[in-house]
């Protein structure tokens, strides 16, 4: 299609989650011929295998407000020198979940690769919490917080002091289920927030044109980070937290059309994918389907 390189990182990890299984997204999304799909859509792909993640059987929770914070931390300090390198060699990164805590990684990678990007970030959830307003002290709660510049420094610093997105280029597209706290930080803030009423309303094109439109201002590219949680759990009955109510399958397909149209597409983040709760891989398979949508796969 163009010449360019997709470079898979896997990111087997679970720490920032309460329940077991995302651990697995990686080999369930591979399993279902992600290297294979994306060959065949013209892109040249270099899988670099998976980040070292420790399980959680072998450590401590030491703060319950933010459980695992040194091994999370640890795991992010590796994964966003990753992906700085590859942005800077000009590839595209794909990051595979694994639990959402993720993508502070990903984010502190691209704001070190010096790209001004704007962020799409599919999801159920805000996860804009801290160790202040969080229920659950769940790390996979609080990425977009984080990468805004609030929470535990041992995470708003990798990658350097400074905020690693600007408000006003970041949109939410697909939220139904935020804290009550969460929800007021993220109204104070300039962060674009589509829940599932405005998609209802509106219609999911509208939505990602807008969406689209904010992140595309004055940046050279947008990172999207999609969150399996926000489709339908009847769809996508393999991710960590299923929460009724989500986009449809073809909402989603039409988010990532609509986003592959605009050639902006820099990086991506694939993440909550539970192989455990899963039917038959078809999460999974819904993952590897939506990723190939938004690297340009048409239907006609
Ligand atoms: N808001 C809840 C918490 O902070 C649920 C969080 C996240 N779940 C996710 N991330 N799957 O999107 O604990
Ligand atoms: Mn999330
Ligand atoms: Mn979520
Ligand atoms: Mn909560």
């Amino acid at each position: 299609m163009n010449g360019r390189v997709i470079r898979i990182i896997g990111v087997p990890i679970d720490l920032g989650a309460d329940r077991r299984g995302v651990d697995m997204g990686p080999s369930a999304m591979r399993y279902a011929g992600l290297n294979a799909e994306l060959l065949r859509l013209g892109w040249k792909v270099e899988d670099l295998g998976n980040l070292e993640v420790p399980i959680p059987e072998t450590r401590e929770i030491n703060n319950k407000l933010l459980k695992y914070l040194e091994e999370i931390a640890k795991v992010n300090e590796q994964l966003h020198l990753k992906v700085a390198e590859v942005i800077k060699e000009g590839g595209v990164p794909l990051i595979l979940g694994g639990d959402h805590s993720l993508g502070i990684g990903s984010l502190a990678g691209l704001a070190l690769s010096g790209r001004r990007f704007g962020l799409i970030w599919f999801d159920t959830h805000g996860d804009y919490n801290s160790s202040v307003t969080t229920n659950s002290g769940n790390i996979h709660g609080m990425p977009l917080a984080v990468a805004n510049g609030i929470g535990a420094k041992e995470l708003t610093s990798i990658g350097g002091e400074q905020k690693k997105i600007r408000e006003e280029n970041t949109v939410i597209i697909g939220a139904r289920d935020m804290d009550p706290e969460e929800r007021e930080m993220l109204r104070r803030s300039k962060i674009t927030v589509f829940t599932m009423n405005d998609i209802d309303q509106r219609g999911m094109k509208e939505v990602v044109h807008e969406a689209i439109r904010r992140a595309s201002l004055e940046t050279d590219g947008i990172h999207v980070s999609f969150d399996l949680d926000v489709i339908d759990p009847l769809e996508a009955p393999g991710v960590g937290t299923p929460v009724a109510g989500g986009i449809t399958y073809r909402e989603a397909h039409l988010a990532m059309e609509l986003i592959a149209e605009t050639g902006l597409l820099i990086s991506m983040d694939m993440v909550e994918v539970n192989p455990i709760l899963d039917y038959k891989n078809k999460t999974a398979e819904l993952a590897v389907g939506l990723i190939c949508s938004a690297f340009g796969k048409r239907i006609y």
